[in-house]
């Protein structure tokens, strides 16, 4: 089936497991308290002793920092906090040495204000740059319209000098880009080409689907155009070289993700979206108006996800990014059963398909924080502590949400060993690192084979070795019940068997024993025998070989 790089059929990336890195909190190797490239080089072999095939970096592009690098001022250069052009070449090719691939965040639908485009752009409306953002006429009292910016107050923002305002969907300080414009177009993709020449192993696009904005119509995820620039983006550039792309896409569903990941390769390898992780917010409320998990809901969203990509597209595989709390905090037990939770959430996960992601720390059951204000970071949950007091919100109220959603739960440096700032920095880290770090660390978990690390590291090398893993076809099994995940894949000579008990009480277990033949690949209890019952959390993956049974 497998056509060379015009199709998606028998891509690396199917096989592969791709692991997240925040720069600024992943090693800090000059002392600053700030994660840096030097920092990632000297851990690369703890990455490939997990097991992973690429790296997605998070942005390390030239930056202001007041999004923590989602807002780019310069594509073709790094941050001086970050390290030199040269430490990102040098991260290429030793990540190379270590079968790693690396993987650049590009933030295509937005750019700093700082960004010489912008400077230019806000010089005049005759100004060359000026069409490369979003405009609209207005006085400074009456905005375009009442469009609102994802961390909080107006989309708008007046630029007295041009007698206009520009559209911005996240801060001020990230403009939107206006991809109708053919000239932005092309600079980008000569960016992108720039990028591909230095040999990195791919793309994750930010936002993608936001692209195509159209806020006169109060449209900005999913515009009319948005597949058509996609398809122009990934002649121009992607097709040329056998790349990973991923785009971010929270407005996507199944129909949406068959364009975005067409196996023609039209467009990206696959789509990052979102549907299952959200279904703990309310719909019409926002993600910090706190609710439970329902439960069948989540399985129903996963098959169907499962079922409607089969054959037709490609999907990503996560718990866990830097704007999203630990998923050992939010829907395992981070208490007394972190280590079965966190074991059972990547069986759970690691038997689908699609290309799984683990966000750092992740493999380390890392869990969310509870810090008083002062300590937080992030815009987002800086403008929202301020918002929701001026509102009148009990202080308490905004603070269990802070600890439930702030993306700094993702944030916290990387509990390497059980040192001075869990061995991140020797200075002082630029976010507090959470106090756990003595128990949660990695130095004593590659050591221990019965570690959430460990798990991780086999659930990896499970995926390379089975073929069922990549291809088999999806079946949700005993999908009302109330407890329990299970489900199957199959292909022609195997059937890989999934259960797991999602919650901390003892259940009964709704399956059928497997056949004798059937070969337990990896548990999170120790006794391997089949029972009855399942316990706290319990999760066991099970090959069946079909052959054996003709
Ligand atoms: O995130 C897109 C996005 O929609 C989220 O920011 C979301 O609004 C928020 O996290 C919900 O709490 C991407 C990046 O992943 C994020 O870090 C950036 O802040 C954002 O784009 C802007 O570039
Ligand atoms: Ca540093």
């Amino acid at each position: 089936m497998s056509d060379g790089n015009r199709t998606n059929y028998n891509k690396w990336w199917k096989n592969a497991v791709i692991y997240q890195i925040y720069p600024r909190s992943f090693a800090d190797s000059n002392g600053d308290g700030i994660g840096d490239l030097q920092g990632i080089i000297s851990k690369l072999d703890y990455l490939e002793k997990l097991g992973i095939d690429a790296i997605w970096l998070s942005p390390v592009c030239k930056s202001p920092q007041d999004d923590n690098g989602y807002d780019i001022s310069d594509y073709q250069d790094i941050d001086p906090m970050f390290g030199t052009l040269q430490d990102m070449e040098e991260l290429i090719a030793e990540a190379e040495k270590h079968h790693i691939r690396i993987i650049m965040d590009l933030v295509l639908n937005h750019s700093s204000d700082e960004h010489p485009w912008f400077l230019e752009a806000k010089k005049s409306r005759e100004n060359p740059y000026h069409d490369y953002y979003v405009w609209r006429d207005g006085t400074e009292e009456t905005f375009p319209n009442d469009m609102r910016a994802a961390f909080g107050g107006p989309a708008w923002e007046w630029v007295p000098e041009v007698g206009q305002f520009y559209f911005h969907q996240f801060s001020v300080k990230q403009p939107d880009l206006n991809w109708e414009n053919p000239k932005l177009r092309r600079e980008i993709y000569d960016m992108i080409n720039w990028w591909i020449g230095k040999g990195v192993g791919g793309f994750r696009l930010d936002v993608i689907d936001q692209i195509a904005k159209e806020p006169d119509k109060q449209i900005t995820n999913n515009g009319p155009r948005l597949h058509e620039f996609l398809r122009e983006l990934s002649r121009e550039t992607f097709q040329k070289a056998d790349l990973v792309t991923v785009g971010e896409a929270w407005g996507a569903n199944t129909e949406l993700a068959k364009l975005y990941s067409n196996p023609d390769n039209s467009e990206l390898s696959m789509v990052f979206q979102f549907e299952h992780i959200c279904l703990d917010q309310i719909p019409g409320k926002e993600k910090w108006d706190l609710a439970p998990l329902p439960f069948l809901k989540l399985k129903e969203v996963f098959g169907r996800w499962q079922t409607h990509l089969y054959g037709k597209g490609w999907n990503s595989l996560f718990w866990n990014n830097h704007d999203l709390p630990r998923i050992v905090s939010r829907w395992g037990d981070d208490g007394k059963y972190r280590v079965e939770s966190a074991k059972m959430l990547a069986i759970l996960l690691h038997g689908m398909q699609g290309t799984p992601y683990i966000y750092q720390g992740e493999e380390l059951g890392m869990t969310n924080v509870r810090y008083d204000m002062e300590e937080y970071r992030d815009i987002e949950t800086l403008n929202l502590y301020r918002e929701r007091l001026e509102k009148g919100y009990q202080k308490e109220d905004v603070m269990d949400s802070i600890y439930g959603k702030s993306r700094d739960n993702a944030r916290t440096p990387m509990q390497w060993n059980n040192g001075e700032n869990a061995g991140f920095t020797t200075g002082n880290p630029w976010i507090k690192v959470n106090p756990n770090y003595k128990e949660i660390n990695a130095a004593s978990q590659i050591t221990d084979e019965n570690s959430i690390f460990n798990c991780y590291r086999q659930l990896i090398r499970l995926r390379k070795q089975y073929p069922v893993f990549v291809d088999g076809e999806f079946h949700m099994l005993c999908d009302e019940d109330e407890s329990v995940f299970a489900y199957s894949r199959e292909d022609s000579d195997s059937q890989l068997l999934v259960i797991c008990n999602f919650y901390g009480k003892t259940v009964n277990n709704p399956l059928e024993k497997p056949e004798d033949s059937a070969k337990l690949l990896i548990a999170n209890y120790q006794d391997t025998d089949w029972n009855d019952i399942l316990r706290p959390y319990e999760a066991r993956m099970y090959l069946i070989n079909k052959r054996d049974n003709i």
